[in-house]
């Protein structure tokens, strides 16, 4: 990459002529008390020298970059590894707004701790003033934000995750639209002198939310979705509850779209609980047997879905890039994102080879013979062995550009007005009881299927494995708001549509009595895929179960994989005696969110049990 220059950043000078923006930043210096204060352009020359000061301070390690062009590694600390659910809140007006599946506490009360904890929080450090746009900028339905952070490592994610800097301060001068704040500090400030070290954190993290004001402060974390504020504090519990009040939806839910060998073309939103191949799914490349066919990846998180004029739901992804899980992802498992972090591409938490590249888990069959862990440590495939340690921790992560992404729908990535969506996809990782495939009867039986869907839990995840964890629509740890509310506004939402999306559960993990997957998945769910796209369209028949539409044997494409009627029967079996104990499940997440709960939820239970 050449010499870069280490003289002071060209921008320090204000970049906008917003004067509640100025003043803001102005206000926030005050509080933060920062050594200098810095507006991001978003340039490359700019990016280069944040780059450059990153591994001047040991935070990044530049990868070999015949090997690894544009790519920079990164080790947090090791108790910063994750998004906090515990230390996260919506501090709403009212306890009961944020519902109980959210931590609450008393806006005011919450207010001045914050005061407390951000005085001075930022001394001997530069405070960043970084504004970006969710979404295409421009767009109808894209948000702004603006993200005050000391940490240059926060910047340059963001940078990759979302469309930042100097068109975006345009966007803002225009005065058009609401600007959302995001304080974020690491909570390390430095004295005099005081030598930094590689990760700033703070072990008291607060990952704050003020629904009304619609306001994010960020407080002793530098990693992902605590640092990176546009992601999960934003695009899902910000604008969940903006979503409400304006008509539309901000989804946990990856975006693809399915070309025929006809070039007709079908989008479909789905949303899976993490660990569940969401990202996978959205770049999945064809089976043998399906030549013609292709998946256009428009997103692989966050959905942003909206009616259109035509009473038609349109999604765009408001992000601009992949914060995916490394571990797992390989050149069999998913080829589209090994093409896509093979350069310009931040590394977080995985393994550093001798060579300067990097590897973690799954990403070959051999590990190499030596390499550094993603604490430093030295590590040998015996090691690990020993010790039971893996290489990359098993939240590592690369933030790589969606551009990048050989199956990037790019026109449709970068579209003001979104792709039009056929079908919402809800899944989990379930062993038993659950279908590969079904498909609810309506829009509120599709609506019930995502309010009760679970997934078992894994080992990333923590606690009791194998015990499943109710997580609707994939949004437990992401809806700003009650729970039950959320159930409302999605059995709302059919009122604005002239035509709803089918909606479809699947579950690409259902096991036999021996714990063997009876499904293949990966590229093979594409079968699966293709009866969602007949059904859409009206080609494809349906069986009616008591539990919803299942295929036919003969109605999926079995073309290029070996699978006997018997064995498909296993798959879809609809075993009634597991669903009378799923249904008792549900019951108890209806409990907890009882007195917000529409009566809808209620009547498709009752329709259920009576079907069993
Ligand atoms: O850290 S993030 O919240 O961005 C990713 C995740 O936890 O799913
Ligand atoms: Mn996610």
């Amino acid at each position: 990459m050449g010499s870069v220059a280490k003289s002071a950043p060209t921008s320090t000078r204000v970049l906008t002529t917003n004067k509640h923006l100025v003043r803001w930043v102005e206000k926030m210096a005050e509080l933060c008390q920062p050594e200098a204060v810095h507006w991001v352009d978003g340039s490359d020359a700019e990016n280069e020298w944040l780059c450059q000061q990153l591994v001047d301070a040991g935070t990044f390690t530049r990868l070999n970059q015949e090997l690894w062009p544009g790519c920079y590694y990164a080790r947090s600390s090791p108790n910063d590894v994750a998004r906090v659910e515990d230390r996260t809140f919506i501090c709403s007006l009212s306890k009961d707004a944020a519902g109980p599946t959210n931590n609450w506490e008393d806006p005011y009360a919450m207010r001045r701790k914050l005061k407390a904890l951000f005085k001075g929080c930022m001394r001997g450090r530069t405070m960043y003033v970084l504004p970006f746009s969710m979404g295409p900028i421009g767009s109808p339905m894209s948000q702004i934000g603006v993200q005050l952070t000391d940490s240059a490592y926060a910047v340059v994610n963001m940078r990759i995750m979302a469309r930042v800097g100097a068109p975006v301060f345009a966007e803002i001068d225009k005065d058009t639209k609401r600007v959302v704040p995001c304080m974020h500090s690491v909570g390390a400030p430095l004295a005099p002198g005081q030598q930094d070290v590689p990760w700033p954190q703070n072990d008291t993290k607060y990952i704050v939310h003020f629904p009304e004001t619609r306001e994010i402060w960020s407080y002793g974390s530098g990693y992902g979705g605590n640092a990176l504020l546009g992601k999960k504090c934003f695009a899902l519990r910000i604008a969940s509850n903006i979503a409400r009040d304006e008509g539309w939806m901000a989804e946990h839910m990856l975006i693809l779209g399915v070309q025929s060998p006809e070039g007709e073309k079908t989008y479909v939103a789905a949303a899976f609980p993490s660990a569940c191949g969401k990202t996978n799914f959205a770049m999945m490349i064809p089976p043998a047997g399906f030549e013609g066919w292709r998946i256009w990846t428009v997103g692989d998180d966050i959905a942003w879905i909206k009616p259109d004029a035509n009473g038609q739901l349109r999604a765009i992804n408001p992000e601009a890039g992949f914060f995916g899980v490394a571990p797992g992802t390989s050149a069999k498992t998913n080829p589209n994102a090994m093409a896509t972090l093979a350069r310009n591409t931040i590394f977080t938490n995985v393994a550093l080879t001798p060579e300067g590249g990097v590897w973690w888990e799954g990403m070959t069959d051999e590990p190499p013979a030596e390499c550094l862990d993603w604490r430093g440590e030295r590590w040998t495939p015996e090691i690990g062995k020993e010790t039971g340690k893996p290489a990359a921790h098993p939240n590592g992560r690369f933030t790589a550009p969606a551009t990048q992404c050989p199956s990037i729908d790019l026109a449709a990535w970068n579209s003001p007005e979104g792709v039009p969506i056929s079908a919402f996809l809800f899944g989990g990782r379930r062993a038993s009881a659950i279908p590969l495939v079904f498909q609810s009867f309506n829009w509120s039986s599709g609506v019930y299927l995502g309010a009760t869907m679970g997934s078992e839990t894994t080992a990333a995840a923590g606690g009791a494995l194998g015990k499943v964890r109710r997580d609707p629509m994939a949004m437990l740890p992401f809806s700003g708001y009650h729970m039950g509310d959320y159930f409302r506004h999605w059995i709302r939402m059919q009122r604005e549509l002239t035509e709803t999306p089918r909606v479809f559960h699947v579950n690409w993990f259902r096991k036999d009595q021996d714990g063997k997957f009876l499904w293949p998945g990966f590229s093979e769910n594409m079968r699966v895929l293709k009866w969602v796209v007949d059904r859409v369209r009206g080609r494809a028949q349906g069986k009616e179960t008591s539990i919803g539409w299942t295929p036919y044997y003969d109605d999926i494409d079995w073309d290029g994989l070996e699978m006997s009627r018997e064995a498909f029967e296993k798959l879809q079996f609809v075993d009634r005696k597991a669903w009378r104990r799923e249904v008792m499940d549900h019951e108890e997440l209806f409990l907890l969110l009882h007195d917000h709960l529409p009566p809808e939820m209620i009547y498709e239970r009752e329709l259920l049990i009576c079907r069993l």
